[in-house]
């Protein structure tokens, strides 16, 4: 069966693209525009699921939203591919890195992005989400220090879900060179075949 992926351009769902060409499953991509006023996404993807949000996908039957939960449906329809080793340790780092990029990372990102808008109203508000956010990533480099991916020695899908809110980072919360471990991590998924062609079948994606 073919997963359908409804995709939202430069969305969270790139990840789920580039999770279904590492697993080299057939999937198909709706795409769908963000409005250019309010950047929302188009009514349309309420006809999918209400909430209108991406990734949505669908597999037969099965209607599947929320990152995490698609990921380990993917993950477990692939027969555990890019799921954790089989230590105990690898697999909590796994699950807590799956649950820590959307519950988390994302919340500060979302807010850096409101006070943003802002303007001067949100200056003062600013400094409080930035160092939030710097308190993430001061502990997600030295989590790297540890290893070189974030579950532990391999590549996993806890990678894959890392990568918006450390992309985000980059563009707008100050990530750079001074911490080079993510640095280098983002540089290593960006070189990842998959990840190469993800890119091509989701369209405009700015993060990259
Ligand atoms: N925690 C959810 C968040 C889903 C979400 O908010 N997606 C954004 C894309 S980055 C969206 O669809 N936004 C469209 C809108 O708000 O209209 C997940 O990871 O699936």
């Amino acid at each position: 069966m073919t997963v359908i992926v409804h995709h939202l351009e430069n969305s969270r769902s790139q990840r789920i693209l580039w999770l279904l060409e590492e697993l080299d499953m057939p999937y198909r991509v709706q795409r769908y525009e963000r409005d250019p006023d309010t950047m929302r996404a188009p009514s349309s993807l309420r006809e999918v699921h209400p909430l209108g949000r991406s990734p949505v996908i669908e597999d037969g039957s099965h209607i599947i939203t929320e990152t995490g939960a698609i990921v380990e449906y993917l993950v477990e329809k692939a027969d555990g591919k890019l799921g954790p080793p089989p230590h105990r340790e690898t697999i909590l780092r796994y699950r807590q890195f799956l649950h820590y990029a959307e519950g988390s990372m994302m919340p500060p990102l979302m807010a850096l992005l409101v006070v943003g808008r802002l303007g001067l109203l949100g200056r003062p508000a600013k400094k409080t989400v930035q160092g939030m956010l710097d308190e993430h990533l001061d502990w997600l480099e030295s989590e790297l220090v540890e290893r070189p991916y974030f579950a532990g020695d391999q590549f996993t899908a806890a990678d894959i879900v890392m990568s918006f809110p450390l992309e985000l980072s980059r563009s707008r919360a100050g990530l750079d060179r001074t911490r080079p471990r993510l640095i280098d991590w983002l540089d290593r998924m960006h070189a990842r075949p998959a990840y190469r062609t993800a890119l091509k079948a989701g369209g405009p994606y700015a993060y990259a």
